[in-house]
């Protein structure tokens, strides 16, 4: 089977799996595994920030962001396709009792102006808004790199408003990547920022939070009412550690990848893919009713071997990553005139 659903389906290489079962490890929830507190040191050092702490998952690393910012009854403004608001179970009010506001973006990517209308009034009527999160690279909206002017606007925005900004960077390092801007730049504009090591880097599990020492104190604490203290967690660090002296600078050949799919659906009547969303190693697509629900084309791709995510009723993804190579995009192109000219 060729594994288009997400970058989380990779499986450890050798290389990372020899560097799991030789870590040094220690009692984590101690502070005590020495390969933790490496790959602790080393992200945070590769974002400019003071500090990291090393979680179980994405949404943890998220959650435990929102958690530490704010307060009950707060808001968070996030784009509509935000996965900390979209894909999260409804985590920030489960847990954190905030309150969403979600602001349409373009590609997902939020007008400052959008953004400053969001902001509430100080009056007591109003919740507080808190925090903004934005998303790079931002999957709903097909792995779109949000730009760096961007960021650099709210990020003035919010400093003259004084609220606080996290970063979502599960993929960071596509955007990294894709655009050549240094990591510790992108972070340098938010208050927190979470990457993840387990997508495009092919770690099994794990992602870290980044922010100064006083913000990864409190978060350390969250992390164990979440129950995300982990002991001998260094075999996972092992593995993101390996991950990340390996796995980054191959991260174009994915988006090469993508864009070659990507530019080989386009050529099929009915199936419609945004060419310019199509920035990294993402790619969402839809097919015209004359053609079957996603549901079927997605059973059809099955059927040859090929898995997708469907976005029901029309909708597509599929994700390049570390497992797919240039063969097998290859089989999947040769494929598609079975699929959408019959
Ligand atoms: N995304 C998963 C699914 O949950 C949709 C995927 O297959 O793409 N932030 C972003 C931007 C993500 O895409 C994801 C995972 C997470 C956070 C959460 O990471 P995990 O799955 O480790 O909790």
């Amino acid at each position: 089977m060729i594994d288009l659903r997400s970058d989380t389906v990779t499986r450890p290489t050798a290389g990372m799996r020899r560097a799991m079962a030789e870590a040094e490890v220690g009692d984590d929830v101690l502070g005590d595994d020495p390969t933790v507190n490496r790959l602790q040191e080393t992200v945070a050092a590769m974002l400019g920030k003071e500090a990291g702490l090393f979680v179980p998952s994405g949404t943890m690393a998220n959650q435990i962001a929102v958690k530490t910012h704010t307060r009950p009854g707060d808001e968070v403004i996030c784009e509509a396709g935000a996965h900390v608001y979209v894909y999260e179970a409804g985590a920030p009010a489960f847990l954190s009792g905030v309150q969403m506001r979600p602001i349409a973006g373009k590609h997902g990517v939020m007008d400052v102006a959008d953004v400053e209308a969001a902001i509430r009034p100080q009056n007591v009527h109003h919740p507080v808004s808190r925090l903004i999160c934005l998303e790079n690279t931002h999957n709903r909206a097909g792995g779109t790199v949000c730009p760096i002017e961007n960021i650099r606007e709210i990020r003035a925005l919010a400093d003259r408003t004084g609220l606080r900004m996290h970063l979502d960077g599960a993929r960071l390092w596509n955007a990294h990547v894709a655009t050549g801007i240094p990591l510790a730049e992108y972070a340098g504009y938010f208050d927190s920022v979470s990457v993840c090591f387990s997508k495009g880097l092919g770690a099994p599990v794990g992602s870290l939070i980044a922010g100064d020492g006083a913000f990864i104190r409190d978060a350390r604490r969250f992390r164990k009412i979440f129950g995300g203290g982990m002991r001998q967690a260094g075999i996972l660090a092992a593995a993101a550690l390996y991950a990340v002296e390996h796995h980054l600078r191959r991260l174009g050949e994915d988006h090469a990848r993508a864009g070659r799919l990507a530019g080989a659906l386009s050529a099929f009547d009915g199936v419609d893919v945004d060419l310019e969303s199509v920035q990294t190693n993402i790619l969402f697509f839809s097919v015209a009713s004359g053609i079957g629900s996603a549901e079927r084309i997605v059973e059809r791709l099955r059927e040859q071997g090929i898995l997708v995510l469907a976005l029901p009723p029309r909708g597509i993804r599929a994700v390049t990553h570390l497992d797919v190579e240039e063969r097998d995009i290859e089989t999947v192109i040769a494929a598609l005139p079975r699929i959408f000219s019959a």
